[in-house]
């Protein structure tokens, strides 16, 4: 009896801290973070996509910005924030730096 209940033991110590603290975090992540791609024209370089990249961060709750460049066309800003932005925040900044938001998708 005892030699049946020992291999459990540490098996369930283990199973304690993984599986209870994994599936928290990854359900904190889903539910907070959002992420929408930004299509934006005007902009023809990095010092471009770098005045993009600062007024976005501005707005509150905006985690991370990442541009794909698309010189004289529809470039791509892919906005991660902890929360939905309003899509008039995200213009308002776009302007400010000098460019125009022609369209959003998540
Ligand atoms: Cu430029």
């Amino acid at each position: 009896m005892l030699r049946q209940d020992l291999p459990f033991i540490p098996l369930g110590g283990t199973n304690e801290v993984g599986p209870h603290r994994a599936p928290f975090i990854t359900i904190v992540r889903s539910l907070s973070m959002s992420t929408t791609t930004y299509s934006v024209t005007g902009m023809t370089c990095g010092h471009c996509a770098a005045s993009v990249t600062e007024e976005v961060k501005k707005i509150a709750g905006v985690k991370d910005v990442e541009i794909n460049l698309v010189t004289g066309g529809e470039s791509q800003v892919k906005v991660t924030s902890d929360a939905d932005l309003a899509v008039d925040d995200v213009r308002a900044a776009v302007d400010e730096a000098g460019y125009e938001l022609t369209g959003a998708s998540a």
